[in-house]
Order: structure tokens, then sequence, then C-alpha cells
């Protein structure tokens, strides 16, 4: 019998690996757990955004590795995983081009009206009207990227290639090209810039980080996008922002609460609304799913893990 189990909703490729590899079909949630739980598991394949806390660890006493899938974990608890001598395993870098991809598309296509502009087409105005109103320019705009992390730092890249000034807040300053400008605070960052590009980790350390304030400071011009976690920006305040027209849009990939998002930005015609596709390409989710496999093998061959987090 397997020494694994596996919780979420995989990709039928991924689910023929797990029976392949390992000899186990994933369970649909952490509420089947209970029913499954034995005590030879020593590894966990998660993949999910319930949260995973010292509960569901004790169902397993023998548990040495969760193997997330994905690069932010900050569903499981890694302070009950720590208290019980678990290792926790991530897929980061795999994702970074096309997290950075979609960010700076979700940028463009906000700037440039590309949704609007295409319900407008099909919905027939083009003979009517003859043009659609004017959208504005992204090229050279000067972007603020709210952590330089893996994933901020190919956003940057890729911006800086769009003639844009780059700015930056992070724990540390980074050694970065010249001309790119450091923040020591949010509300610094984004007084300086025009757009924000959030891409923290998420979890209790960044929880409300892009405040009231922040998104004040930005300024009546400022689009916010949002490719980490949704736990990030105050969305009480940011619909607000949206409504009363305190900046002049968002382009968001996240939310607090998926996949049930406020209705209230449904209603907002200022704003980009993406299903948390971050990741979500044949390409990289075969490459994030080989790499969780690769941690759970090498736990079991009893070699090094490849990308633990604690
Ligand atoms: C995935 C993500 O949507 O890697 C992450 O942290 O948020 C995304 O890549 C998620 O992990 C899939 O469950």
């Amino acid at each position: 019998m397997s020494k694994i189990l596996v919780v979420g909703n995989y990709a039928p490729t991924d689910v023929a690996a797990f029976r392949d590899e390992f000899g186990v079909t994933p369970l649909a949630s952490l509420t089947q757990l209970a029913e499954a739980a034995r005590d030879d598991c020593v590894a966990l394949a998660f993949k999910g955004g319930e949260p995973l806390g010292g509960a569901a660890m004790d169902l397993l006493p023998n548990l040495r590795l969760i193997a997330n899938f994905g690069v932010g974990y900050d569903a499981i608890s890694i302070a009950d995983a720590d208290a019980r001598g678990i290792k926790v395993t991530n897929t980061p870098d795999v994702l970074n081009d096309d997290v950075a991809d979609l960010a700076v598309a979700m940028l463009i296509s906000r700037q440039r009206e590309m949704a609007p502009a295409e319900r407008w087409l099909r919905d027939g105005n083009w003979p009517a009207e003859g043009a659609y109103p004017l959208a504005r320019k992204m090229s050279g705009r000067k972007v603020g990227i709210l952590g330089m992390g893996r994933i901020g730092r190919e956003i940057a890249d890729r911006l800086a290639a769009f003639k844009c000034q780059i700015h930056y807040q992070s724990r540390s300053r980074k050694e970065t090209p010249a001309g790119w400008t450091y923040h020591a605070d949010p509300v610094a960052l984004a007084a300086a810039v025009d757009d924000l590009v959030v891409s923290v980790v998420g979890g209790a350390e960044t929880l409300g980080f892009v405040s009231a304030e922040v998104i004040a400071a930005l300024g009546a011009d400022g689009v916010i996008v949002n490719i980490s976690r949704g736990s990030v920006i105050d969305e009480e305040a940011l619909i607000a922002a949206l409504q009363n027209g305190q900046i002049r849009g968002a382009a968001l990939d996240v939310f607090r609460n998926e996949p049930k998002i406020d209705p209230r930005f449904l209603t907002l015609p200022n704003v980009l609304l993406l299903p948390h596709i971050g990741s979500a390409t044949v390409e990289t989710r075969a490459r994030m799913g080989a790499l969780q496999r690769q941690n759970l093998a090498a736990l079991l061959a009893g070699q090094p893990l490849l990308t633990p987090v604690n």
C-alpha cells in the first residue's frame, strides 16, 4: 500500500501520474482525510485553497512531508508543521514566466481596455458608433512592484522592456539594473508610481498590505494589478476606491473569497477579473505537478527534498 495520500482537484494527467508513480488516487478535499487516514502514511500531496492545519496533520501521526502543488503555501500552517517535525515543499520558479506574463498582460489589457472594447464590438456597437473611446498608453508608465521576489523580478524585467520606470518595495533592497528605485514602505512606493503590481507572498505577514492608505497614495490615475493572493489587498477599500474613482482601475487574478468573489466586483466597469489563472497553462501545470511528485519521490527514497520551505 502506498505511503502517501493525495488531496485536491488535480488535472487528469496528474491523477494518472499519481496512479502510475505511487498507486494512489487523489481525495477531493481534506474532509475525506479522516476516512483515508493511515498510520503508515508518511507524505501528503496537497493542492487547494482550504486551510491545512494541525488537526488534519494529526490524522496522519507518521507524516513527514506535505508536498504543496503551488508556490504559495499560505494555506498550510507552517507553525503546526514545524511543531510536528513535518517538512513542507512547494513548486517555485517553474511558474514564474506564466505569472509574470499574465501580470503584464493584465496591466496592458486594463490600460488599453481590451476586454470592454471587445465586448463593445461583440455587442454590435462598431457600425453605429464608429470608434471605441480612447484608452490609455501603457509603455513608459511608472510602475511599482510590491514584492521583488522571483515573480516580481520577472514582472519588472518584462515591464522594463515596455520602457516602464521600475520602482519596488521589498523586505530588503535587491540587486537590480541601474535606475530601479527602492522604497522602504508600500505607501511611499504607491505615492511614487502610476500603477502598482502586487507580487508579495500571501499569509498573515502581508494581510491587508495594500491598505486604504496605499490605495489613496496611488492616486486617481492609478491601476492596481494583483497576481499574488486576495488577502494582500483590503478589498473593502479597493471596491470603495474603484466605485468613487479614487483610482482608475484594477486587474485582479486573486480574491479574498475564491471562488465566490465579492459580487460588487462584477458591477464595476473599471476592473479586469480573472479566475486565478496565473499558472494555469498546460506546460506550467505539468512542471508544477512533476516537481510536487519529485519531492514525494525524494522523501520515499531518503533523498534530500528538492524545494523545502521550512
Ligand atoms: C495555483 C498559485 O493556482 O502557485 C500558486 O501559489 O496560486 C497557483 O499557481 C495553485 O497553486 C493551484 O492550486
